[in-house]
């Protein structure tokens, strides 16, 4: 199904049903990390330090000084960022929604806000990139939604990890931080860009319950039809947001997602290119999906605005893949063997389909389906425009599935199997 996130919020309803549908029947987003931290990519004072880039400041890194890092704003101006590119690059990739980084735990904010510390005021740039961000996604028929950083904010008094101190030497509390910055940059970000899909906060710490329910409140005010990610804190929000990077290995009831890298870093950093290929990407979404979650998968633009090419290449290679195949993905249910198997995974259409996706393909030509009680009515290799029925062999509780000797996806081939009813799956 592919819906459009304009439809989606046609239908009204309950408090996330709009947002909530975009997850569900989406399966697939894009995450952006971009801040300062990106001109950096990396380097500072002609030293790399490798890692994760938006952490350059941080004294397990670089050691910015705050002063240092707030006056190199100064220098960040990312003219080639071109917002309709980037909405561009996230459909044709195969995705349904994107979340952006407005202020990550360096304190700088992309977006325009009261705070000086920000893209509009600090920057000869001078733009409100999330502004035509938010409008390029709506043009596209993309969500769109804010990472914001709640808990640590390195750059200002009383924020987590910053200054324990005011300029004027006073002691710096987080209520201070809270009051003066993280509430009325929230505001800003969920009443000044339209509705929002997600909001998406990141490392509560050890954060006092209270903020964690006025912010709550707050997006449920301003944003009834956002989803609030669980890494909010004190057991809140409206999904889970698993471990960074990590697929996870059995299924997973309810409503989750993985977050995870196109490289290693988040942030756009010169030294890295262990891009991941169009395989696997496509392996760690279908397995995320076949998990019974949704892939949430980053891009860190540069210092100039620019998502790095070859980044782009995989992401469309891999999309053009979901174009041919969008039920394996869109509103696709989860596997019903609960993990993955030796030659790929599974997802499911509807009740009686179930979608092979075949990564490794067999060299004996013989696709074990372990375990699988029920009789299958047909077995169909999609191969281009062809569809080729394959033969079943069934021994002793064992499924087998004859295979030609080629894959005829080099990416991964995809095999629907049809039952009368419910398919059954008795762990072996
Ligand atoms: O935004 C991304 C990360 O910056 C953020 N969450 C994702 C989505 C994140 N916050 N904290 N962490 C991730 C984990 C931090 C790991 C660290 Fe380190 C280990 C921080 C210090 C030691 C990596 C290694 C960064 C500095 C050294």
């Amino acid at each position: 199904m592919d819906k459009m996130w304009g439809e989606q919020s046609a239908e009204g309803g309950d408090v996330n049903s709009r947002s909530l549908g975009l997850f569900r029947d989406g399966n697939y987003a894009m995450f952006i990390h971009w801040g300062l931290y990106s001109n950096y990519a990396g380097r500072w004072n002609d030293k790399t330090y490798y890692g994760i880039g938006e952490w350059i400041m941080n004294r397990n890194m670089a050691g910015i000084p705050a002063a240092e890092y707030q006056a190199s704003a100064k220098s960040f101006n990312p003219v080639d960022f071109d917002a309709r590119a980037i909405a561009g690059l996230a459909k044709d990739a195969g995705m349904k929604y994107i979340v952006i980084t407005s202020k990550h735990h360096d304190g700088f904010a992309m977006f325009d806000s009261e705070h000086p510390f920000n893209i509009v005021d600090a920057t000869p740039f001078g733009r409100d990139p999330m502004k035509e961000l938010a409008e390029a996604c709506r043009e596209a028929g993309l969500g769109f939604g804010f990472y914001y950083s709640h808990n640590q904010d390195w750059t200002s008094p009383g924020g987590s990890g910053g200054p324990g101190k005011n300029p004027d030497g006073s002691r710096a509390s987080f209520d201070q931080y809270f009051k003066e910055k993280c509430y009325p940059q929230v505001k800003e970000i969920c009443t000044n860009y339209g509705p929002l899909a997600i909001v998406w906060f990141d490392t509560p710490g050890k954060m006092p319950k209270e903020h964690v329910v006025a912010l709550r409140d707050l997006v449920r005010e301003t944003q009834p039809g956002a989803l609030l990610c669980s890494r909010i804190g004190h057991g809140m929000g409206d999904y889970v947001s698993h471990g960074d990077m990590e697929v996870p290995p059995e299924n997973i009831e309810g409503l989750w997602e993985t977050v995870d890298t196109t490289n290693d870093s988040w942030s756009y950093a010169w030294y890295d290119s262990n891009w991941k290929g169009p395989s696997e990407i496509l392996h760690r979404l279908v397995s995320t999906v076949a998990r019974g979650g949704s892939y949430m998968l980053n891009v860190g633009p540069d210092g100039t605005g620019v998502v790095p090419a070859p980044c782009q290449t995989f992401l469309r290679q891999a999309g053009d893949w979901v174009r041919r195949h969008p039920e394996v993905v869109y509103s696709a249910g989860p596997s019903p063997w609960g993990r993955a198997l030796p030659w790929g995974d599974v997802t499911t259409a509807g009740e009686d389909t179930l979608q092979l996706v075949v990564f490794d393909w067999p060299r004996d030509s013989k696709l074990h389906l372990p375990g699988l009680q029920s009789p299958i009515k047909s077995a169909v290799l999609l191969d281009g425009e062809k569809e080729v029925t394959l033969e079943v062999e069934r021994n002793e509780g064992w499924t087998t599935l004859l295979l030609p000797c080629k894959a005829p996806d080099p990416l991964a081939s995809v095999i629907k199997v049809r039952f009368d009813e419910t398919p059954v799956v008795k762990p072996v």
